[in-house]
């Protein structure tokens, strides 16, 4: 896989209604939506946690036109390959195929009451994909508001959400939380969020101009990854439920202290303890990590990622050889804040905040270490802090 560029808007837009008119021959709206990295509060949302991801300017963008009938087409430009089906039969069971997503979020909004035109679809995808960068949120999102908007249906951004991880649920079927979806639509220019998953009230957090997010690849994908992960959600109500015996209040772990959670630990397996104590010990590292970012405490933000990279690896084991070797390498390098894998885990990327004058050697210097210990090139990309899901306007418009 090479490296996407962060694209220009306005050839991206131009370069998709053009190919738009040549394979549907009409002229399309354009929406999109972002990936995301998380800068600290790993596998805290499915806890009812606390989280503090950012959008990424890398997106996956939608051109639609409405059909009048209830026909969905939709063209991949990703994966070459066009899929058909009719808006009465896009209910069933996880297919694995990319057509998931689509299927999914237009069954999502059928079932809640929106009724849905057919539509032309042209999906054109520059978030990584199996990258743990959220490429399926950003297909889910940008869907969503191309099929409502088609549509003339106005969505409230928390319901498109809440549709959007549904689809994810029931139609991909993957168990995931609340956060990805939730960046993907509420992502802010220059900010990283701080997202309660149990109120779903957010704050912003503005990134310092000096500082850049530097997403590194590790280009492993283990196929442990989808399992392990609903295995971690079953073990953190395994910690719920006995922990419960002694507190009834406990409703996610979440409501669990470090206290609590010492004074019982001999009623929980050395392997649910370590689980639980991952959760409990990362929701106070992004609560501080957030009044570091805000106070501009970056060293101590930057410590904050390494103490949550290192109980992601040792307590929850989601972590990989290759995501430990960048973390490993980045930590040496002059210019860096802060670093730790992001995303589910056992592959994918590492999340490194970065000083601007450093940017290029820190690069440089981690492909040349990852090539040299693991045979492969890492892809090393450059964001800032991007919108959340929207309509692009096209020049006519504006
Ligand atoms: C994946 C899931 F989709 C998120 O909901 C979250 O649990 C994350 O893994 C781990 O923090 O991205």
């Amino acid at each position: 896989m090479t490296a996407p560029s962060n694209e220009s808007t306005s050839e991206m837009v131009q370069s998709l209604i053009a190919r738009f008119k040549e394979h549907y021959g009409e002229t399309p709206r354009i929406f999109r939506a972002p990936g995301r990295v998380n800068l600290i509060g790993e596998h805290t949302d499915y806890n009812e946690g606390l989280v503090m991801p950012a959008a990424i300017d890398f997106y996956t963008w939608v051109a639609a036109s409405p059909r009048n009938d209830r026909l969905l087409r939709v063209w991949s430009q990703q994966y070459n390959e066009q899929f058909e089906i009719y808006l009465d039969e896009v209910q069933g069971p996880p297919r694995k195929h990319w057509s998931d997503y689509v299927r999914g979020m237009a069954g999502v909004l059928e079932s809640a009451g929106y009724t849905l035109n057919g539509a032309n679809l042209l999906i054109d995808g520059h978030v990584p994909v199996g990258a743990g960068l959220s490429s399926s949120a950003a297909l889910e999102l940008s869907t969503g508001l191309a099929l409502s908007g088609v549509s003339g249906i106005e969505i409230a951004r928390l319901d498109l959400v809440m549709l959007s991880q549904k689809a994810e649920n029931n139609y991909a079927g993957a168990m995931c939380g609340i956060m990805d979806q939730f960046i993907a639509g509420f992502g802010h220019a220059g900010n990283a969020i701080l997202l309660d998953c149990r109120s779903l009230e957010y704050s912003l957090l503005p990134i310092a101009s000096d500082v850049r997010l530097v997403i590194c690849n590790s280009m492993v994908k283990h196929d442990l990854a989808a399992g392990e992960y609903n295995h971690r959600r079953a073990e953190c109500a395994e910690a719920v439920k006995l922990l419960r015996r002694s507190y009834p209040q406990v409703t996610a772990l979440r409501d669990v202290t470090t206290e609590m959670l010492e004074s019982h630990r001999s009623d929980l397996s050395d392997l649910i303890y370590r689980r639980a104590r991952h959760v409990v010990t990362e929701n106070d590292r992004t609560a501080n990590a957030a009044k570091a970012l805000r106070s501009n405490h970056l060293d101590e933000l930057g410590r904050l990622m390494f103490a949550s990279h290192a109980s992601l690896r040792d307590d929850y084991e989601v972590s990989c050889r290759e995501l430990d070797l960048l973390v490993e390498f980045a930590s040496k390098v002059e210019g860096l804040i802060g670093a730790r894998m992001t995303g589910g885990g056992f592959g994918g990327c590492t999340i490194n905040l970065v000083r601007a004058d450093a940017v290029n050697a820190f690069r440089a210097e981690i492909i040349a270490k990852y090539k040299q210990a693991t045979g492969r090139r890492a892809d090393v990309f450059i964001s800032s802090a991007a919108e959340g899901a929207q309509q692009v306007k096209v020049e006519a418009e504006q």
